[in-house]
């Protein structure tokens, strides 16, 4: 590698004499007494020094220089391991494993000795990660702000085929990755009352929260950038403390206010796309929000001198409607605290913020009563009635009479309860919006966004999602990454358009026998681990065929299941036939209030248990859900993957990157015309993806004549016989009416009985392909040449250019920056002299 430090044997000596160093003086742990626990800490913080010196010099360099910077707010960062990432970045990786090698320790085992901080839920915290880590790949100046949760998402167990959920205490652990920031806090206050004097309005809050830093580093790639993950944690301010209760001497009941003040950061939610509306999530958006852009202004401040020019130096993005509160936080201080007139604070606000929309599903929208937000945030609530009067003025102004138009734009929702409709504030507020895939972005403006689009036409725009290539090619697949660098050279890891060299290569008989053999071998660690964790054995000869993502209705794992089903009947009908051995892969967390999502799980256990035990099947087909999904979960499943099951219902999936993380390893994909899978189908074509079901265009016609599932139920005999097994009992004889609710009585509004047919008749073109094993790994070759679009670098870097309108830095501007070490010889030798 072009940046990687060279194993010279003095090289080696001197990253085990720091790993030693850190172990002892860090850790206060002998070598003789270390866990991989603590070889795990010592060597982490021997890379967290290395990527130390560049953060501080990115940090320096960033505050003489002039450009703009982003700030990007999001409620949740799917960040994954950070050891084996920060060592490819450093480009230290081989090093540390020739020093582990003398140290008599297994670099592999070490690196699966951390854990996995679960701070997100699905798709919308895991783009954060891949964004994180581009951004800094790219040398774009960026700091991503989030919440330390002390709990993150659920741990899931599967008891009896049920989900189960476990709480998450993630710091346990010792993590030695982030630096505790002890000056860096802020006020945040909730509550109490507003009143004026004069032109000036006051607030005094009734309840004062500390908001803590805590900055993990984001080394870029092979590049001296180093940027940083600020995430907050609450602590009690001092007023809490009830002096009269300590003066009774009643200790507790003192410290009892600490403990609901530190609530604000005790838990993620584990919602997914589907809005609930508790107090104290909203308590949690306010807390990220206000302790971040005081943040922020204050660095401005520094650099700048004044708020003035705040627009040009900063950029604000918010990662879905969830840090809206940003918009009015930032419009207060700026009024409140500076001074600012009412029209200057709007107009800095608008050109300082950008909002990205994640989904279109409306329970998913996110709108808090007036009355939560008067009592928690009364001065916000003003201020966003404020803005809803300038808005619909302009709206009356442009639309004359068009009162049902002021109705529906009305960031207050007055239907029934009256609401804040956050994602309208957050529109009204920013610069761009833009979804996350061309077809998102097209039924963005078509739909939830219809009136604004036509009331701000150039506001909306499309940036299609991306992965991060080093995490999930090089460190994901290594297999892929000797083939890739053997064949197209090295330059992919930041330029993922090279990838596009491999398609000269296609029809090489040899390079596909790697492609084929580095499947396998791929396939048989994760069937090693199946083995080990829950005592099934696998076939590596057999499809893999993979759904792994959240349960959830529109994601469609019934669908999947029906098709299991279907495939177990025709082979008790018809056991001599040549069948092609499947292995099914579920994993996935359902939200633990979502009572259809859990039912899902149990059915896939419930039909695995049957199937898997059935002598008459032989092993051809193998179901298995794999407990506790996660970042590192996908990493070794995504690599085995032959199928990618991206099989939502049309216009329901804003985008998906688990679809192009699969293509990536050199999955095929079975898929619908939703999302980012229509991207990909551009790139790779028809006959190396397999699309079916409905488009968008037939869901919505099938839904304007009013959907019946029975329609299909009646006529489609293998679908009846399926489901009526389902309903009958057939895989749950202990409860025979366990399944009863599932998919006809609940109306299929997902439709999967109207592409049930379709799906079945795709996967059995599936199954054909795949016994010709070189025309399979063929396409699996022109899978992976044709996904260089589907880097997140591409990502972050058409968002620099269309939206913040932010310039990468060059090495250049970074390294004349003194390095830290030098800064270190400097001092002493000025102390030296004297
Ligand atoms: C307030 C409750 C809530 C929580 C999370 C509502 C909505 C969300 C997210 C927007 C859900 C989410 O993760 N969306 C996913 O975002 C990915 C990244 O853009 C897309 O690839 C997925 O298609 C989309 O479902």
């Amino acid at each position: 590698m072009g940046h990687s430090t060279s194993l010279s044997p003095d090289n080696i000596q001197d990253v085990k004499k720091a790993i030693l160093h850190k172990l002892v003086f860090a850790l206060g742990v002998e070598p003789r007494e270390a866990s991989r626990r603590n070889w795990l800490n010592a060597a982490l913080r021997v890379v967290r020094d290395l990527s130390t010196q560049s953060w501080l010099q990115t940090r320096r360099s960033q505050a003489a220089n002039t450009s703009r910077r982003v700030y990007y707010l999001s409620m949740e960062f799917l960040m994954g391991r950070t050891f084996s990432n920060a060592m490819i970045a450093e480009g230290v990786y081989e090093l540390v494993k020739a020093a582990f090698d003398e140290l008599g320790q297994d670099l592999e085992d070490i690196i699966n000795e951390e854990g996995d901080p679960g701070l997100g839920n699905g798709g919308l915290g895991r783009l954060a990660a891949c964004y994180m880590d581009s951004l800094a790949a790219m040398k774009i100046p960026a700091i991503g702000y989030g919440i330390r949760y002390e709990y993150g998402m659920f741990r899931q167990e599967i008891k009896n085929g049920e989900q189960v959920e476990h709480p998450d205490y993630w710091l346990e652990q010792e993590f030695a990755w982030p630096y505790v920031r002890a000056s860096k806090r802020f006020k945040v206050r909730f509550g109490g009352r507003t009143w004026q004097e004069g032109k000036k309005t006051h607030w005094r809050a009734e309840e004062e929260i500390i908001a803590q830093a805590h900055d993990q580093l984001i080394p870029g790639f092979e590049t001296s950038a180093t940027n940083s993950l600020r995430l907050w944690s609450a602590h009690a301010g001092e007023k809490v403390f009830d002096l009269a209760d300590f003066n009774r001497g009643d200790y507790f009941a003192a410290m009892s206010h600490q403990n609901s003040s530190e609530n604000v950061s005790r838990v993620l939610y584990p919602d997914d796309s589907t809005y609930n509306g508790r107090e104290l999530r909203l308590r949690q958006e306010y807390f990220l929000c206000s302790a971040s852009v005081q943040d922020i202004l204050r660095r401005h401040e520094v650099e700048s001198g004044s708020c003035e020019n705040l627009a040009d130096k900063v950029a604000i993005h918010l990662n879905d409607t969830h840090p809206t509160l940003a918009i009015p936080e930032l419009m207060r201080i700026l009024i409140d605290d500076k001074g600012y007139d009412w029209a200057k604070a709007w107009e800095i606000t608008r050109k300082t913020f950008y909002y990205t929309n994640h989904t279109l599903m409306s329970e998913a929208l996110e709108s808090w009563p007036v009355e939560m937000i008067a009592r928690i945030l009364p001065r916000h609530l003003q201020i966003i009635f404020e803005i809803n009067e300038w808005f619909l003025q302009q709206v009356r102004e442009k639309f004359v009479g068009d009162d049902d138009l002021v109705r529906r734009v009305s960031i207050i929702d007055e239907n029934g309860e009256r609401r804040v409709r956050m994602a309208w504030l957050a529109v009204i507020a920013s610069s761009k919006v833009n979804g996350v895939a061309k077809i998102h972005s097209d039924l963005m403006v078509e739909s939830i966004f219809a009136d604004f689009a036509r009331i701000y036409p150039e506001r909306f725009t499309n940036v299609t999602n991306g992965v991060t290539p080093r995490r999930w090619i090089q460190i994901a697949n290594p297999g892929l990454t000797r083939i890739l660098d053997k064949h197209i050279g090295q330059n992919w890891r930041t330029a993922l358009t090279e990838l596009d060299k491999l398609n000269r290569l296609i029809d090489d008989p040899n390079v596909q026998a790697e492609v084929i053999a580095v499947k396998v071998e791929n396939k048989r660690k994760l069937a090693a681990y199946i083995e080990k964790t829950q005592g099934i054995t696998l076939n590596p000869e057999a499809i893999f065929d993979v759904q792994i993502k959240r349960i959830h209705k529109y994601k469609r794992q019934q669908l999947n299941v029906l098709h299991i089903i279907t495939l177990y009947n025709r082979i008790l009908k018809n056991p001599t036939a040549d069948w092609q051995p499947r292995v099914f892969i579920f994993a996935g967390k359902a939200a633990s209030a979502y009572y259809a999502a859990k039912k899902v799980i149990r059915l896939i256990n419930d039909v695995a248990n049957v199937v898997n035990n059935d002598p008459r099947i032989r092993d051809l087909i193998k179901v298995v859900f794999i407990p506790n999904y996660s970042v590192s979960l996908a990493q070794l499943i995504i690599p085995a993957a032959d199928l990618s099951e991206q099989i939502s219902l049309a216009g329901t999936e804003a985008s998906g990157t688990s679809n192009m993380k699969f293509a990536l390893n050199g999955a095929l994909t079975i898929g619908t015309l939703d999302g980012a899978n229509v991207e990909i189908l551009e790139r790779v074509g028809r006959e190396n993806i397999f699309i079916f079901g409905h488009t968008v265009e037939q869901v919505e016609a099938l839904r304007r004549n009013g959907y019946s599932p029975y329609h299909y139920f009646e006529r489609d005999g293998e679908l009846n016989e399926a489901i009526s097994q389902i309903l009958n009992g057939k895989f749950s004889p202990d409860d025979p009416y366990r399944y009863q609710d599932l998919i006809l009585n609940s109306g299929d509004y997902y439709q999967a009985c109207a592409d049930y047919r379709s799906y079945v008749d795709t996967q059995e073109q599936v199954a054909d392909y795949f016994r010709d094993k070189k025309a399979w790994a063929r396409s699996a070759m022109i899978n992976i040449a044709n996904m260089g679009y589907f880097s997140s670098d591409r990502s972050v870097l058409d968002y620099a250019r269309e939206i913040w309108q932010i310039e990468p830095m060059s090495d250049e501007q970074i390294a004349t920056q003194p390095k830290i070490a030098e800064l270190f010889t400097d001092a002493t030798e000025r102390v030296r002299s004297k």
